[in-house]
């Protein structure tokens, strides 16, 4: 048995340099090493030698197995080099040509939107501050006035990691991080990011959006600052020639609370379906920080006064270019992306 298998070896690596081409080649190895292959036959009939042979035997036949399958994978390259210069040398090939462009691809809207957002407060002297998307009950509401089974709870429902750990709701949260971390200096900083929200995905509500919180603390800081950030951001951001209504609102962690609104940039102000035929259209809810607020913050509101604002980032991307559904956004249709 062991003469049958130098044999078969030996005639196999000769064979072997014979094979000029790949069809050869596949031939040559369903002959030894495939599932009828001559030493695959060998190697099964192991169990008609005595039992203190088979030990030594099936040891030298796997040798034998890995050598062949290395020298055909040497063969292999052998004869891949060897048709790439025939071909080369036939003219086949022409490697002065070009290859295939890769289309550039561009930044999201989402993302160009973010950087408006960002050059805009940047001039008026705002730091980027990032905070976590992973939050806790305490930080994104606890901290922020808003304790357990407090009604307004409702509106920011959320997905939960367990009891205590969750998915931001708003960037809101970065509010007291910020505090903590500035703390005694004064504060000028937008807290951009993802937020997630449990509720229904309609044309104007997704299940995750990005907001840009904005944040100042310091002395005498007035409604009135809050009032002129918010004007000079929505006329950079829509255009020069824009109207600005500020009305009264609710948010547990500033007051007073104030949603802003400019005129309809679709109808100008005259009244069309976007606008619900009002002529204005929301885009912040904004505010003084609660007292409250600032001392989880470790300010002293006695000493200290300090504005908030969140405004979205798709929907006022939706009202500058007309796009009528927020799913197509995160939807990944290129002809969408492809128009910004
Ligand atoms: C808030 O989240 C407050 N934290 C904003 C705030 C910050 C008020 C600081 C006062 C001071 P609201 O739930 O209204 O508020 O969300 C703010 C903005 O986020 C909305 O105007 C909208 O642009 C965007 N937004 C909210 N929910 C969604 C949603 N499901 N899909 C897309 N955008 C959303």
């Amino acid at each position: 048995m062991q003469n049958q298998l130098d044999q078969l070896a030996q005639e196999a690596l000769s064979s072997l340099k014979e094979t000029q081409n790949s069809a050869a080649l596949t031939a040559w190895n369903q002959r030894y090493l495939g599932k009828k292959g001559a030493l695959t036959q060998m190697l099964r009939s192991v169990g008609e030698l005595p039992k203190e042979e088979r030990p030594a035997f099936g040891r030298a036949a796997n040798e034998v197995k890995i050598k062949l399958e290395a020298a055909y994978e040497a063969q292999e390259q052998v004869l891949h080099r060897a048709e790439m210069e025939r071909e080369l040398t036939a003219g086949g090939i022409d490697v002065t040509l070009p290859g295939r462009p890769v289309e550039p691809g561009h930044l999201h809207l989402t993302t160009q939107t973010l950087r408006q957002i960002y050059a805009i407060f940047a001039e008026m002297g705002f730091q980027i501050y990032e905070s976590p998307e992973v939050e806790t009950d305490e930080t994104n509401f606890g901290l922020l006035n808003i304790p357990p089974h407090h009604p307004a709870r409702d509106m920011w429902d959320t997905f939960w990691i367990d009891d205590e750990v969750l998915l931001r709701t708003h960037t809101s949260p970065g509010q007291i991080r910020v505090m903590r971390e500035q703390h005694p200096n004064p504060i000028r900083v937008i807290l951009p990011g993802k937020c997630y929200r449990y509720e229904q995905i309609t044309a104007r509500s997704e299940h995750h959006f990005y907001q840009v919180e904005g944040l100042a603390v310091g002395h005498h800081i007035t409604m009135t600052d809050l009032i002129g950030t918010l004007t000079q951001f929505a006329r950079r951001y829509y255009g020069p020639e824009r109207q600005i209504r500020i009305r009264g609102s609710y948010f547990p962690f500033t007051e007073p609370s104030i949603e802003v609104d400019i005129d309809c940039i679709l109808c100008e102000g005259q009244g069309c379906r976007v606008c619900k035929y009002s002529g204005w259209l929301e885009i912040a809810g904004a505010g003084m920080v609660h007292p409250v607020v600032l001392q989880n913050g470790g300010y002293d509101p006695d000493v200290w006064s300090g504005y908030a604002f969140g405004p979205g980032v798709e929907r006022p991307a939706m009202l500058k270019h007309h796009i009528d559904d927020i799913r197509l956004f995160y939807g990944n249709d290129l002809r969408f992306l492809r128009q910004f």
